[in-house]
């Protein structure tokens, strides 16, 4: 057996002698590659390629994972033969795992080995974990056609469909699908991980409508022969730091720059046909379902909508991680008071909503993730229109001004206003504006914004949001 030597860099083990990951003394063969990984950070690596990797046919279904903005994941991953340890932090302590699904992890920018993949006919799977906003959507649904990079992706295909360079992911998955066509490797199926009400047509719709920019005929190829798949994806997963490498060569005398920390749970619940086979994900726990909504809603409005109102009002008491802002009764309480305007418009039975809200509390209190809040803030211009509007506006229909749901959205405003953890976002330029001048200003200007029309209660939830704004800036300067 042979170990890769030391890497330079900071020994995190402090003394201990260390080595990088290889497949020969740590992993699994490299399967062959049968899906393609579009966007390989921390959360596919805990998820998708974790259920991959517990798949009964694991041996049979190798991941070719392509780098989002950085290529030097790809260089860091493929210098350990695509190996990293996911380290499983329970309240009970760290659980190392060695995931051997990456086959080949390549630069985003390696259109090459992009369409290779998709014309080889024992591809089946694409999967994307790519934020909301690389899905390049216009404000109605569909693909922001004026926007210069897809301008650049459509002229790019339309003047060379084989070697065409194109940088967004509608325009990588089109390109993919294009060598795919040319080459009759048959039908596959398109699965979206972005934490989007109905990701499945979300991406649907994105690739329809550039295929149909560059060829009207792929837009009917791709009717025909592309499954979009669509799911609800779950584990809380933070960035790594200097101490999940330390634990990881404490335990398992590794080096590992790419550990990825993660919590015990996870869920993933998809629907949708893949027409040229799949894993065997059940063996890892995925469940099958006919209509992902119910999940997809309750994990939405339950979990991401407590974790933004923890993340803006909680920072703004000062507050540093989940686990410490849910400890603070006070922010407890407000949660509580979120999941109940939540719970009142979910379609799922009443004690599983209770038993899902006690778990919740569980995962967040674990102690030994440290989930910064100030990661959980970034991109309220994507996160705040699908976890807090929906409620609102289910709460005004039922005729209440709800404290409980609007707090959330008060919480962005202070957020916006600069209260608690720095404005991090693709769209500052369009939001950072909006929590401008008086408070009553920023708090009509962003109802507007969110496309929250309160009817006769405009009044009444105007001065709502503004109490509850006061509140949290009252409390951060106490
Ligand atoms: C979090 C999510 O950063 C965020 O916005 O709410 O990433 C959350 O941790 C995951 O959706 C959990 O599955």
């Amino acid at each position: 057996m042979t170990t890769s030597p030391y890497a330079a860099g900071p020994d995190p083990s402090a003394g201990q002698p260390t080595r990088r990951l290889s497949r020969q003394t740590d992993g699994r063969p490299a399967a062959p590659v049968r899906i393609v990984h579009l966007g390989v950070g921390n959360f596919f690596r805990a998820h998708a390629a974790w259920y991959t990797e517990r798949a009964s046919d694991a041996a049979e279904w190798g991941i070719a994972a392509f780098t989002g903005r950085s290529p030097a994941t790809a260089r860091a991953l493929s210098a350990q033969e695509g190996l990293y340890t996911l380290l499983v932090r329970g309240p009970e302590g760290a659980a190392p795992e060695v995931i051997s699904s990456l086959s080949a992890v390549h630069p985003a920018d390696d259109l090459d080995s992009l369409r290779r993949y998709l014309a080889d006919p024992r591809v089946s799977v694409v999967t994307t974990t790519v934020t909301e906003a690389g899905y390049r959507r216009s404000s109605s649904g569909g693909l922001d056609t004026a926007a210069e990079d897809v301008v650049r992706d459509v002229a790019a295909l339309r003047g060379d469909p084989v070697d065409g360079v194109v940088t967004t992911t509608p325009g990588r998955l089109v390109a993919g699908l294009l060598a795919r066509r040319a080459a009759g490797a048959g039908p596959i199926a398109v699965v979206p991980n972005d934490n989007v009400p109905d990701n499945g047509e979300m991406v649907a719709r994105v690739v329809r409508d550039l295929a149909r920019a560059v060829d009207p005929s792929l837009e009917t190829w791709v009717g025909e022969h592309v499954s979009f798949v669509t799911t609800m994806v779950d584990r809380i997963t933070p960035r790594t730091t200097a101490d999940d490498r330390a634990e990881v060569a404490r335990q398992l005398g590794i080096d590992d720059p790419e550990t990825v920390p993660t919590e015990p749970f996870s869920e993933w619940v998809l629907s949708g046909s893949f027409p040229g086979g799949r894993p065997d994900w059940e063996a890892a726990g995925a469940r099958f379902v006919d209509d992902v909504g119910p999940f997809e809603q309750r994990k939405l409005w339950l979990l991401n909508g407590s974790h933004s109102l923890l993340a803006y009002a909680g920072s703004s008491l000062g507050h540093e991680t989940v686990a410490d802002a849910i400890a603070d009764p006070e922010v407890r309480a407000w949660v509580e008071e979120w999941w109940d305007a939540a719970s009142a418009h979910l379609s799922l039975p009443a004690d599983e909503v209770r038993d899902y809200r006690s778990a919740l509390l569980a995962r967040y209190r674990n102690p030994s993730i440290r989930h910064l809040l100030a990661q959980i803030a970034a991109d309220g211009s994507q996160k705040i229109p699908i976890r807090a509007v929906p409620v609102v506006r289910e709460e005004l229909e039922a005729g209440r001004v709800s404290r409980g749901a609007l707090r959330l959205v008060a919480a962005w405003i202070a957020h916006l206003r600069g209260a608690g953890a720095p404005v991090t976002d693709a769209h500052a330029d369009e939001v950072v504006p909006l929590g401008e001048g008086t408070l009553d200003e920023a708090a009509r200007r962003t109802l507007e914004w969110l496309a929250i029309d309160a009817g006769p209660h405009t009044e009444a939830v105007l001065e709502e949001v503004t109490r509850l704004v006061e509140g949290l800036g009252a409390r951060r300067s106490s």
